[in-house]
């Protein structure tokens, strides 16, 4: 069978490139440990900030958990237009399973000058967990355009020396 000489680079360019863009996944996904935040669970957003009805029900001091030393969980209710808990503070070197869900509308999480940033959706529970080595004040946006208070939307992670 004849392939034009032309047709041949091309098919060898594109698989060059499938193998590059492998690679690539490979050596984020086990090199670096980047994750993709997946949809963990799913909940109904008209019931799940009801008391006792789930985590996100629960008073807001109570919805960020020391699961063992620096290690810790947080349940947080992103709605129009605040996430609570909003103030998360942790000790230096924790790890933070953050469990996020909106009862209204899309939002985002972004948590900034880390690369830690979710897409937070009525129904559906997104979960990471993060290492926070640095102390300081971490802010967490919300980068969906959810309404017209979408830009005071915010939460901080203090994290403590
Ligand atoms: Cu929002």
């Amino acid at each position: 069978m004849h392939i034009d000489t032309r047709e041949r680079n091309y098919i060898v360019l594109s698989v060059l490139l499938m193998l590059i863009f492998a690679t690539a996944l490979m050596v984020s996904a086990f090199a670096y440990g980047i994750q993709v935040p997946v949809p963990y669970e799913r909940v109904d957003p008209r019931t799940v900030a009801t008391p006792g009805a789930s985590p996100w029900g629960n008073p807001v001091e109570e919805r960020v958990r020391e699961l063992a030393p620096n290690k810790y969980e947080a349940y947080i209710l992103a709605q129009a237009w605040v996430f609570l808990p909003n103030k998360i503070t942790i000790p230096k070197g924790s790890s933070l399973t953050l469990y996020v869900t909106s009862k209204d509308v899309q939002h985002g999480f972004n948590i900034q000058g880390t690369n830690i940033n979710m897409m937070i959706l009525p129904g559906q529970v997104s979960t990471l967990t993060a290492t926070f080595d640095k102390p300081g004040t971490y802010n967490i946006v919300c980068n969906e355009y959810c309404g017209v208070g979408h830009q005071t939307m915010y939460a901080t992670i203090e994290v403590q020396p």
